[in-house]
């Protein structure tokens, strides 16, 4: 008889050598410093095949009690882009016109963001990520935030593993998404990421990662 009280299987087996364990390891972290949010989006196209296996990356992410909380939308439809583009704006504008603190303003400053936002049509794809909540065909989730944000960081190494760009964008209230993306009351948008390739002439703000010893303390 099985010593567990619950249904097994097999763990699944993915062995790395010691020796070859560094050497995949610095090459991810070598990959993953490459990784930087990039706003001007060439309109080159996605391979769609590679959205779907980084979406598949995504959904193998643990979750509280495995709900899986999580609705990826990916819209690549023109019109529809354009109407998140003008919906996310209008939030946006009223934010850095009105709602922001002139504390949080001065946070954003180096990132020289603003309230438009062309990235949104301008990407070939832009992925909007809803945590899911209980509901008629959803049962009650568990820890959503951090199920959704620890699936978020495993599709933006994926997408950046294959080589796309990728920016988190939080317009703030997101409750237009439910509209735009045509999903039910009990979804509720997490994060807008605009998925593509920089454009040829693309730059990022000139800001640093703190140092691993900075962040990390051994004991
Ligand atoms: N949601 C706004 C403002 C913004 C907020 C933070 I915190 C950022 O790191 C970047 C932007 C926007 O998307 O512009």
């Amino acid at each position: 008889m099985s010593q567990y009280p619950y249904p097994v299987v097999p763990a699944p087996r993915f062995d790395v050598p010691a020796t070859r364990a560094v050497e995949r390891a610095r090459a991810f972290a070598d990959t993953m410093t490459l990784r930087r949010t990039v706003r001007d989006f060439s309109s080159r196209p996605v391979p769609p095949e590679v959205l779907d296996h980084a979406l598949r990356a995504a959904a193998t992410a643990p979750s509280g009690a495995n709900v899986q909380p999580w609705r990826f939308v990916v819209v690549t439809d023109p019109e529809r882009k354009r109407r998140l583009r003008e919906a996310a704006e209008a939030e946006e504008r009223e934010f850095y016109e009105h709602r922001a603190s002139p504390e949080w303003l001065e946070a954003l400053a180096p990132l020289g963001t603003d309230w438009r936002k062309p990235f949104l049509e301008d990407a070939p794809a832009v992925i909007v990520v809803f945590e899911v909540h209980k509901g008629p065909h959803s049962p009650r989730p568990y820890y959503v935030k951090e199920s959704v944000g620890i699936a978020v960081g495993f599709l933006l190494a994926a997408l950046h593993q294959a080589g796309l760009a990728t920016l988190t964008h939080t317009p703030s209230p997101m409750k237009f998404l439910n509209e735009v993306c045509e999903r039910p009351r009990e979804e509720r948008a997490y994060v807008v990421i605009p998925v593509g390739y920089p454009a040829d002439d693309a730059m990022v703000p000139d800001i640093t990662k703190k140092a691993v010893d900075e962040v990390v303390v051994h004991l």
